[in-house]
């Protein structure tokens, strides 16, 4: 701490969504003089800005929260076995409330640069307004999915009604009631949001280029009892999510689909199928997965649910995805969507067929036909996992641009930290694990801070990985992706976004699980006195 005196802070934090607030309070609780800088006006993250209708998790609630505070789980009830955005943004205000985070929080600072400052070993952060900050460690914790992208479109500016991306859907926006809405995009933020609309719209015109598998979410409420039942089995819950390959609580299917008789495979999958949640992606067996036969059988099976709920037979179709097998894009869950579209005021316009030729004053031109809105809502995805840390000029020895090095591939060791950039811990940066994102949020930061504590008490004035180390954790992520038919498809979790000017190659932006084995490795290099790092 002497040897900080002369900086503003100890650490800085950047974002105050769950990975920011968890570490504000773990590494505060170090003695150490910590700030959380947040360009938003309130804390939430993810959960504050994403807060278009039908907004809401589909992990079930009570194991997509914070698990470290018994006082937390005792005082707070879900009322829905998957939250919806309102309930899910209360939970952490009344978090941050909770453990009085939010005198350490200056809201409405968005960072544009941070730059290593060799000479101390410390870091200068510099906000849009030309504020700046410095601190001798700084903890990105900016999510994975919060650099919204509008569609490389000609005329998006042309049009002359109103039109948003749904991760800045207006607080105050007019009813949608009776309206004219276009909404362009099919991924899980558009699944949601259709589904919910429709029922408001006048019309609803849908431009779907890639159809999604989304299967039935089975959304139900809690009760008193339920609730209380629920508290009780807290500690398995976190046991499960701890011991299962991406964290959730649901159990793989260890057989081979191909080896199950067809009659039972297919009667557990039916039973999957009327389960809440995600059993019908992650019960299946492992080889769904990773088997192009078994992911062929697995992915008819849903087709045929699909037929069944679409009256048009050429509209079915069109809504089942023919170029990607069922889960290798993240797989939404659903409440009525196939529905929606039985109903005569809602219309699928598929792009493929009929690409959009260009936005205009009044709406969307396809294939010669113009599409008139008077609302245009954009659920055209995110510059995900990178864009983040491609958003704010990172600087580190030299001047090097952490852009520029991510420019030919991503390198990172644990995903937690960059060699050329010491003293910068990353919560959920690329090639960390993901899967439940919080149960990967608390370990993340449990390990930072840890980390920093020894730091601390070592008088660790700098860390960072050598590039050796990053090779090898490249070379480990790399292998666990090995045979993954997710990592054969373009999505945001292969790093792929066609919107951005320097068009993306396929990468692996995650670490592939399985998840016990990501922590092991992170703890045997925090039993190793972290040796694994250079550090004076
Ligand atoms: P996604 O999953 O990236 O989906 C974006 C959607 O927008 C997807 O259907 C895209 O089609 C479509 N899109 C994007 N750009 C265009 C253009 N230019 N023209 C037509 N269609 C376009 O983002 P989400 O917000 O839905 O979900 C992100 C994650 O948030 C999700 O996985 C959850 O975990 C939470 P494409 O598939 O590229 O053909």
């Amino acid at each position: 701490a002497e040897a900080n005196k002369h900086l503003d802070y100890d650490v800085l934090i950047i974002g105050a969504g769950l990975s920011g607030l968890y570490s504000l309070h773990k590494i505060r609780q170090l003695g150490l003089r910590v700030k959380v800088l947040e360009a938003g006006e309130a804390e939430g993250g993810t959960w504050f800005w994403n807060r278009y209708p039908g907004a809401r998790f589909d992990s079930e609630s009570y194991s997509y929260i914070f698990s470290f505070s018994q006082e937390l789980l005792d005082e707070w009830d879900w009322t829905e076995h998957f939250s919806p955005q309102p309930e899910t943004l209360k939970y952490i205000q009344f978090f941050t409330k909770k453990f009085d985070l939010k005198k350490d929080i200056q809201f409405n600072t968005r960072i544009k640069s941070a730059h290593y400052q060799s000479p101390d070993n410390s870091w200068l952060l510099t906000d849009e307004a030309g504020r700046q900050y410095s601190s001798r460690f700084i903890v990105t914790a900016m999510g994975i999915l919060n650099q919204p992208t509008l569609p490389d479109i000609a005329g998006v500016d042309d049009f002359k009604g109103q039109a948003w991306h749904t991760a800045r859907w207006p607080a105050d926006h007019s009813s949608l009631q009776g309206k004219r809405v276009g909404i362009i995009g099919t991924g899980a933020t558009a699944i949601q949001t259709i589904q919910e609309i429709y029922k408001m719209c006048g019309t609803l015109t849908v431009f779907q280029r890639t159809p999604n598998w989304t299967a039935p979410l089975r959304n139900t409420k809690i009760s008193k009892e339920e609730m209380a039942d629920i508290r009780k089995r807290y500690p398995i819950i976190f046991k499960q999510c701890l011991e299962s390959y991406s964290c959730f609580i649901h159990v793989t299917d260890g057989r081979k689909t191909t080896e199950v008789p067809r009659d039972e495979l297919f009667a557990h999958w039916e039973e999957l199928y009327q389960q809440p949640g995600f059993a019908k992606v992650l019960s299946v067996s492992v080889d769904v997965a990773t088997d192009h036969e078994a992911n062929r059988l697995y992915s008819e099976f849903h087709a045929e649910k699909i037929r069944a709920r679409i009256h048009d037979k050429v509209l079915a179709e069109k809504l089942i995805p023919k170029n990607h097998g069922f889960g290798t894009r993240r797989v939404p869950l659903e409440s009525g969507y196939y529905e929606a579209y039985n109903e005569p005021h809602v219309k699928l316009v598929d792009i493929l067929e009929n690409p959009i030729e260009r936005v205009t004053e009044k709406g969307v031109l396809t294939g010669g036909v113009e599409h008139e809105f008077d609302v245009l809502i954009y659920a055209t995805g995110f510059d995900a996992v990178t864009g983040s840390f491609g958003a704010v000029d990172f600087q580190g020895i030299g001047g090097k641009k952490l852009r520029e090095t991510w420019s030919n591939g991503i390198q990172t060791y644990l995903g937690l930290t960059v060699k050329d950039y010491p003293n910068m811990a990353m919560i959920m940066g690329p090639h960390q694990m993901f899967g439940n994102i919080p149960r990967s949020i608390e370990y993340a930061v449990d390990w930072v801070g840890d980390f920093l504590e020894w730091a601390r008490d070592n008088n660790v004035q700098s860390f960072q990985p050598t590039q050796e180390k990053m090779d090898d954790w490249y070379r480990h992520v790399e292998r666990l992706g090995e045979g993954l038919l997710a990592n054969e498809v373009d999505s945001w979790m292969t790093g792929v976004n066609k919107n951005l000017a320097a068009k993306q190659k396929r990468s692996l932006t995650r670490y592939n699980g399985p998840a016990p084995g990501y922590r092991k490795e992170c703890d045997a290099v925090k039993a190793r006195n972290y040796s694994d790092f250079v550090l004076s």
